[in-house]
């Protein structure tokens, strides 16, 4: 490198003394403390694979994630700085560049073991920051710098940080859900592909140019620094065509983009190839790991090429997955030993003597462990059963905890070394010590973490039987297949009480798990893998899914859903549940305590003429009838959702906001006239819309959601109303917003609750979401006093006949005009409304009392489309 001793091929490069007086050594311990820790807690996951479902997941980025882009950093920018003949950049900010990294990495892979994410996208935000920040030192370091023969290498540099990057927002886009089933395969795809091929796999090849004659002891072609800037032109292009290619689904480009990367790749083999010459290298053991590794790349490049250029892209997805492993090992963690083989004892001895010391300490035995490393890498990349792929990863993984115990070593050698160094000077000894205590700090995070989360070990019976009894003593025995990203089937119906077991079977080339709501969760299932889980009786709607990160989001979901009840089990739960079952809710029983009825005041409309509204489209529990509580789909957290009210002309600019983890949703405004194609489309998970109109006519007019099947997404109250006053509207004592629909129970989209919705065999029928509510909470009005009643019916299915018991309505607008006006000499009795009409009336009341106001279709009045006001004297 930069020292003349052992660096034939970097001429001229800067003295050892400037990066002795900066403190590089200790910074460079510190940095690779951190390395081995995230090195150490990889080989823990790895090991614990079979048992913890997101193990492998984890494994990968820690190593990956945590260990390799670690390294990538510190070393990309030392590298910079040597082949730039660039001044050192300032040393606090790379270590916050450092940290930021490293912390981000925590917060990444703790929200994704957790659940969190929230968590999660902290993480990549903050990995991102640091990621933007490298490469901008990186960009920078090349202005005014002297450059030399290696310069174009920093590009590698620079084009690997822009793919983590991009990687990194992918990641956080898979993980988090935000991304929905048709686009889940394609930005998989791109996330491996950058992450892999472009942080990885750049660096890597444009470190080699240089190393790679200098581990020799030979110097470099005449030709590498043209040769350097045709490969990473190749290899940066095509990588950055095929991710274009695979985040949009198209394969055409991403076969092209990976042929461009693989001609690069060969292109710079072929170079190193022609570099050998019959004299001893300066360390034969990285010189071999090296070559390897570059190996190793070369074979996963063309066979991905081979894979993306011969199956559809979603049968790609699947088979990457093996692929994986071999990059990982053959490649990654081989560069990472040789070049640390070579490198540890450069920037850690502060000697000649001392760095062949150490060489001699990490280069011990590394012709087996050579050997084992690439058997263990042949048997994970063939195609063999099982047993030979887990021998791959037991000798793979020994190869390299060898190699981890031999650079501890090294590592503590040099720290007693730097202590002393310290001592002597009388300077600082912090840097060593933060970075030993933050590795340490950092492994029993991450180990507190992979221990606690994830509810893994759940209990083996599902919660919720104890009260069970004996159940219905019937036991029923499910297959449960795991294909193609989806959990068949989808729902299962059981009889409540019944002992359910379910076999699952992974017929995917990935990996999955099944994981029941409050119960057991299989282990990762390779392909083929069955194992059965024993649910025990079954008396309460549960989910089950795959926990891979994304895999839920990306549509591996399962509904169980309970059916009639033979015993009241769950009866004294108070939940839908008995209300579903025996047909009648008990609307004469109490309320429980605290809760509030849905105010049904219409508020005045807003001043001004634009009216800006953000609307959040989520889920949430609700008590909809005495003591029932169910699952709601709601705008603005309520169902129905909250009233629009304006004058004609008015602007209404509506935010749709879909919090939803895992649905789409839309809406539809009937007050206003506009083409539906964009302003009524479907938006996934976390996504927005502005859905701007202009109220040109007066009415009630309903509003709800525009996603496929509607009857769903109406039918668990994703409705509402949108007021338009008449011009001239006299002004009454009381207005009243009154939002009629059928209320269903039970788990929203299940078969059960799906048929009640088309056989129109609602649980009740409701006014503003909740049956009954006005009945127990009346409306209050004084004698003589004017009120107005705005009437919509939402449905989804049944309109309305709205009457008010022992009064007449003196005007009646309905759907946009009036039918009756006070002057005029007849009266009405009941405001009918189709689905999806609106209107008002208004009345006097005669005396004080109690007056009822009901859906006159007694089904619908006698099943909660009822209320109540009270009228005082
Ligand atoms: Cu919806």
């Amino acid at each position: 490198m930069y020292s003349n001793n052992d660096d034939p091929a970097v001429g001229g490069g800067s003295p050892p003394s400037r990066f002795k007086a900066s403190g590089l050594r200790s910074r460079h311990l510190a940095a690779h403390v951190l390395v081995a820790a995230w090195v150490v807690l990889a080989l823990l996951a790895a090991s614990a694979q079979q048992t913890l479902p997101v193990a492998r997941w984890l494994a990968i980025h820690l190593f990956l994630l945590g260990a390799a882009t670690t390294a990538i950093v510190v070393w990309s920018e030392h590298f910079a700085v040597a082949m730039l003949h660039a001044p050192l950049p300032d040393r606090r900010w790379n270590n916050a560049r450092l940290a930021g990294v490293n912390t981000g990495t925590l917060g990444v892979l703790t929200g994704v073991w957790a659940d969190l994410p929230v968590l999660t996208g902290a993480g990549c935000a903050l990995l991102v920051t640091a990621a933007t920040a490298h490469l901008v030192v990186l960009v920078r370091m090349g202005r005014g710098a002297l450059g030399g023969r290696l310069a174009p290498i920093a590009d590698y540099y620079r084009a690997a940080a822009a793919a983590l990057i991009v990687g990194a927002v992918l990641g956080w886009l898979l993980a988090t859900g935000n991304v929905g089933p048709q686009q889940y395969t394609g930005l998989k795809l791109a996330h491996v592909h950058v992450t892999l091929l472009g942080w990885i796999g750049l660096p890597v090849l444009g470190t080699l140019f240089m190393l790679w004659p200098t581990v020799l002891g030979v110097r470099m072609a005449e030709r590498t620094t043209r040769l350097a800037r045709r490969v990473l032109a190749l290899t940066g292009g095509g990588l950055l065509t095929a991710v274009a290619g695979l985040a949009a689904g198209l394969r055409v480009p991403a076969v092209f983009g990976v042929a461009l990367y693989a001609v690069g790749v060969a292109v710079a083999v072929q170079l190193f190839a022609r570099t050998v010459r019959r004299r001893p290298a300066i360390s034969a053991a990285a010189a071999w790991m090296l070559a390897a590794a570059a190996g190793w790349l070369l074979v996963g490049v063309v066979v991905d090429l081979a894979l993306l250029a011969a199956r559809p892209l979603a049968a790609v997805r699947d088979d990457i997955g093996s692929l994986v492993p071999v990059l990982l090992v053959g490649l990654v963690a081989q560069v990472l030993i040789g070049a640390l083989t070579y490198l540890l004892p450069i920037v850690l001895a502060s000697g000649p003597k001392e760095r062949a010391a150490l060489r001699a300490v990490l280069e011990r035995g590394w012709m087996p462990r050579l050997a084992t490393l690439n058997l263990g890498v042949a048997l994970l990349a063939l195609p063999l059963p099982s047993p030979s792929g887990t021998a791959g990863i037991l000798l793979a993984g020994a190869a390299g905890a060898v190699f981890l115990a031999l650079a501890v070593r090294v590592l503590v050698r040099s720290a007693r070394g730097v202590l002393q160094d310290t001592e002597k000077a009388g300077a600082a000894r912090r840097p060593v010590l933060w970075g030993t205590a933050a590795g340490a700090v950092l492994i029993v995070l991450a180990v507190l973490v992979a221990n606690s989360g994830g509810n893994t070990d759940g209990p083996p019976l599902a919660a919720g039987t104890a009260g069970a009894g004996a159940g219905t003593g019937t036991t029923r025995t499910v297959s449960v297949t795991l294909f193609d990203m989806r959990i068949h089937p989808a729902w299962i119906e059981v009889t409540a009480g019944t002992a359910l077991k379910l076999k699952v079977t992974n017929t995917d080339a990935q990996r999955h798990d099944l994981k029941v709501e409050d119960g057991p969760t299989t282990p990762m299932l390779a392909k083929g893998h069955t194992r059965t889980l024993d649910l025990g009786p079954v008396t309460k709607n549960r989910e089950a899914w795959c926990t891979l990160p994304g895999h839920r989001a990306a549509g591996m979901t399962m509904d169980i859903v309970v059916t009639g009840s033979t015993d009241d089990a769950g009866a004294h739960e108070g939940h839908s549940m008995t209300a579903t079952t025996d047909g009648g809710l008990d609307l004469s029983a109490d309320f429980s305590t605290g809760w509030q009825p849905r105010d049904a005041d219409l508020a005045p409309a807003p001043g001004g003429t634009v009216h800006k509204i953000e609307l959040h489209a989520g889920h949430t529990q609700i008590e909809v009838a005495p003591g029932v509580r169910q699952q709601m789909w709601t705008f603005g957290g309520t169902a129905p959702g909250p009233t629009l009210h304006g004058k004609v002309g008015d602007v209404f600019e509506v935010t749709l906001v879909n919090d939803d983890t895992a649905m789409g949703h839309g809406i539809d405004f009937h007050a206003g006239s506009l083409a539906p194609d964009q302003p009524m489309r479907t938006i996934q998970p976390g996504k927005r819309l502005v859905y701007r109109f202009r109220a040109d006519k007066a009415g009630a007019w309903l509003y709800h959601c525009s996603t496929a099947p509607m009857l769903q997404h109406m039918g668990n109250g994703m409705y509402g109303a949108v007021i338009i006053d008449p011009p001239g509207l006299a002004k009454a004592d009381h207005e009243y917003v009154l939002v009629s629909s059928e209320l269903y129970l039970g788990t929203p989209g299940s078969t059960a609750q799906v048929t009640k919705m088309r056989q129109n065999t609602p649980d009740a029928w409701v006014f503003n979401g909740v049956a009954n509510q006005y009945t127990q909470r009346p409306l209050t009005v004084r004698d003589g006093e004017r009120a107005r009643f705005w009437v919509v019916a939402a449905g989804p299915s049944d309109g309305i006949a709205f009457h008010i018991v022992g009064t007449v309505f003196d005007t009646v607008y309905k759907e946009g005009g009036y039918l009756l006006k006070p002057h005029q000499a007849g009266g009405s009795q009941v405001l009918d409304l189709a689905t999806g009409q609106g209107g008002f009336v208004e009345t006097t009341f005669p005396a004080a009392g109690h007056y009822a106001f009901v859906d006159h279709d007694m089904r619908h009045a006698e099943a909660g489309a009822h209320g109540m006001v009270e009228v005082s004297g």
